[in-house]
């Protein structure tokens, strides 16, 4: 299919093409409003947490836009044992190649605030672009129904890597950097949404076969919607509000360290 077809093809289902249409406005509006936002931050901890924040709407814009041009998105016909096997199925691989961009930049947004040293704030980011890449991995395999699941399990491995470093490890460094309350806010919106993005795709087409594409797609974009620019925008609402708390944050990062 060429890319005109595949562009057709989604224009056509009403339902699919109004869930990427919906995401490319509001990160065009979450663009504008965090930049405002920002103007006045002053401090360089703080300064970072927002251009990791900017940035994932930045992403978004550019990874939906992907999608409904049909560039990121691919027929792919379905191995045996698949519930749609030998049939062509709608992929939309750009959004989990994407996701490899955009969900560092939520990690490392949510490391800074909690006050996290370089050595986990690398091992969650690593973790986290790993359960991307394998997660494109199995909505790309086409020669084995069975390969397809052992890249989920494999992503599922990194993703508790990263669950692991947010609920254990970072809610620790929270209460000592004195950002428990807001951080537990965004740790629990995070894992409660993060935990259904695996979910939806075992159910969706990729997976199981449950849910038909355009809803699989909602459901996605939906997610989306909360677990970047709701998330992005409770964030730096604190932010703005509590600088000083952020500038006096001590880590093993290198800056703003007051020696403990
Ligand atoms: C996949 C499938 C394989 C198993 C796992 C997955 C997890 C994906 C997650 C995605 C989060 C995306 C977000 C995007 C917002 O920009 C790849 C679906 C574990 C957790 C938050």
């Amino acid at each position: 299919m060429t890319q005109t077809e595949i562009f057709q093809a989604i224009q056509s289902d009403a339902l699919l093409s109004a869930s990427l249409w919906i995401n490319i406005a509001l990160a065009g509006l979450a663009i504008l409003l965090f930049v405002y936002m920002g103007r006045d931050v002053q401090d360089p901890r703080a300064q970072l947490i927002f251009v990791a924040a900017l940035m994932v709407p930045l992403v978004s814009i550019s990874s939906y836009t992907g999608l409904v041009s049909g560039l990121t998105v691919s027929f792919l016909e379905m191995p045996p044992g698949h519930a749609l096997a030998g049939q062509e199925v709608l992929t939309p691989w750009g959004r989990y190649l994407t996701w490899a961009l955009s969900t560092p930049m939520i990690l490392i947004s949510l490391g800074l605030l909690a006050g996290t040293n370089l050595s986990k704030l690398f091992t969650a980011v690593v973790a986290d672009i790993g359960m991307c890449v394998t997660g494109l991995a199995a909505a790309l395999t086409t020669s084995s129904y069975m390969l397809r699941w052992v890249w989920y399990v494999i992503s599922c491995a990194f993703f508790v890597v990263v669950l692991y470093i947010l609920l254990a490890e970072w809610a620790e460094d929270a209460e000592a950097a004195g950002t428990a309350e807001i951080f537990n806010t965004l740790k629990v919106l995070t894992v409660v949404l993060w935990l259904g993005y695996p979910i939806f795709w075992a159910l969706g087409a990729e997976g199981l076969a449950v849910l038909d594409v355009a809803i699989t797609s909602w459901a996605y974009s939906g997610m989306d919607i909360i677990a970047k620019y709701l998330f992005a925008f409770l964030l730096l609402r604190w932010v703005v509000d509590n600088e000083r708390t952020i500038a006096d944050i001590a880590s093993g990062l290198g800056s703003a360290s007051r020696g403990g």
